[in-house]
């Protein structure tokens, strides 16, 4: 059986590098003749991905859970043609994924509250359920000060201080849970040079561009979660 592409997932906060990342990587990916394409979420091209970059931008106020849930279809939308193109051989990098979907659902709280949460964690993180799932997730991990010294934060919704704490708590939470249903988090110090953090990035992708032999999976399917369903319903 010829080998897959591999799925290579780049999350992390706010000016963390993940675009520039992910522009220099396909780029290493071409020159070594490996055949590889950059994919972004939201993506905000279709009808779902317009609606969520009015959002974004404050064009428009939308309900959470609605927002949420477009999120996650915008995702949906690109599913098929994202497996089928890992099945035929291609390397997908995608600049965000579900991870930022649930990190930042997750981590709203209500209005006047300073932890209460807005939308629970197991209700944002359904939706996604299976979803092609990475094979890896490169996590880049950006400190406020370096994030604020690039530029400071945009203009968009979420681009805050206090919001940015707030999603990487939840980020953590999310690490623990893939890597205890055995999905591989990588976590990659971002507050170094582009070139220094391209580097630890080569190098921790790739055995995987040479080609993956596992069939790919589907995301939140994991072992555990599937013994305890099986527990409950013995
Ligand atoms: N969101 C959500 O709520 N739910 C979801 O399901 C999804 C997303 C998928 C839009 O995301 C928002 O959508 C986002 C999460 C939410 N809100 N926030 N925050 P986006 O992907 O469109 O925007 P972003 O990725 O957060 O912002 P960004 O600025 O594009 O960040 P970045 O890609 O990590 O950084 P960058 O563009 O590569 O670099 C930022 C700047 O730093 C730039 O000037 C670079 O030249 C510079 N840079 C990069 N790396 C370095 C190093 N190493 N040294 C020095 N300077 C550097
Ligand atoms: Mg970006």
């Amino acid at each position: 059986m010829p080998r897959r592409g591999a799925f290579i997932v780049i999350e992390g906060l706010d000016r963390s590098g993940k675009s520039t990342q992910a522009a220099t990587l396909l780029r290493r990916l071409q020159d070594a003749q490996i055949s590889a394409k950059l994919i972004k979420f939201p993506d905000r091209t279709t009808p779902i991905g317009k609606m969520i970059d009015s959002y974004l931008r404050s064009e428009n106020e939308l309900d959470d859970h609605t927002v949420h849930l477009l999120f996650s279809a915008n995702r949906w939308e690109f599913a098929s043609s994202i497996e089928k193109s890992l099945q035929s051989g291609e390397t997908i990098i995608c600049d965000r994924y579900a991870f930022s979907g649930l990190a930042f659902s997750a981590s709203k709280i209500r209005p006047g509250s300073q932890s209460y949460p807005l939308l629970d964690y197991e209700w944002c993180r359904v939706p996604d359920i299976g979803l092609p799932a990475p094979d890896i997730t490169l996590f880049l991990d950006v400190s406020a000060d370096v994030a604020r010294k690039r530029g400071g934060y945009g203009e968009e919704r979420y681009e805050k201080e206090d919001v940015q704490r707030r999603v990487r708590d939840v980020f953590v939470r999310i690490s623990e849970h893939v890597q205890g249903g055995g999905g591989r988090w990588e976590v990659i110090d971002a507050d170094e040079t582009q070139e220094e953090v391209q580097e630890v990035v080569w190098k921790t992708v790739q055995e995987l561009v040479a080609g993956v032999d596992a069939p790919l999976e589907k995301l939140w399917d994991d072992k555990r979660e599937v013994t305890n369903v099986e527990t409950l319903y013995m």
